[in-house]
């Protein structure tokens, strides 16, 4: 995993916006769980914390109607009043997450990485330049999942 602080940039969301890196310890303090593994792991993790039902969104060029539209959308800083778990299967992305300090870190994510974000947390998804990723979406029974929107 990668993760490193957000730099502003002329750069479109999908650039890298690379700054400083960031140590894991900054992502620990806010409360983001990054995990690596089959999904061997993530049926492991799904039954530890309840998670019953799953499903997969698919982002790229050729079969994503709307694309730029939904990027948007996930690009609008959010957070939820239950957990967010998300687990790459395929492709590369962004999860833009608020800092203890309130600025943004960058995770990059790709493949078999598995990362849960805490409730509340506000946070914001792109991909990057490849415009490729597919991912498991995993949800509890009652899932509360509106997005909120920061004021
Ligand atoms: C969310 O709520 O932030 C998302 O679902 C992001 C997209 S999942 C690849
Ligand atoms: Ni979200």
């Amino acid at each position: 995993m990668l993760a490193y602080y957000y730099e502003e940039s002329d750069d479109d969301k999908t650039g890298p916006h690379r700054g400083q890196d960031c140590p894991v310890s900054e992502l620990d303090k806010i409360g983001v769980l990054y995990m690596h593994g089959d999904e061997k792991m993530v049926d492991a993790i799904a039954a530890e914390r309840h998670y019953v039902n799953r499903d997969i969104v698919t982002l790229n060029d050729t079969n994503t109607p709307n694309l730029d539209t939904l990027l948007d959308k996930f690009f609008v800083e959010h957070m939820h009043e239950d957990e967010e778990i998300r687990y790459i299967l395929d492709g590369t992305g962004y999860f833009d997450v608020r800092s203890a300090q309130d600025v943004w870190i960058r995770v990059v994510v790709q493949k078999g990485d598995l990362l849960v974000l805490p409730a509340g947390l506000y946070h914001r998804f792109t991909v990057d330049g490849r415009r490729q990723l597919q991912a498991l979406r995993l949800f509890q029974a009652e899932p509360n999942w509106i997005a909120h929107a920061r004021e």
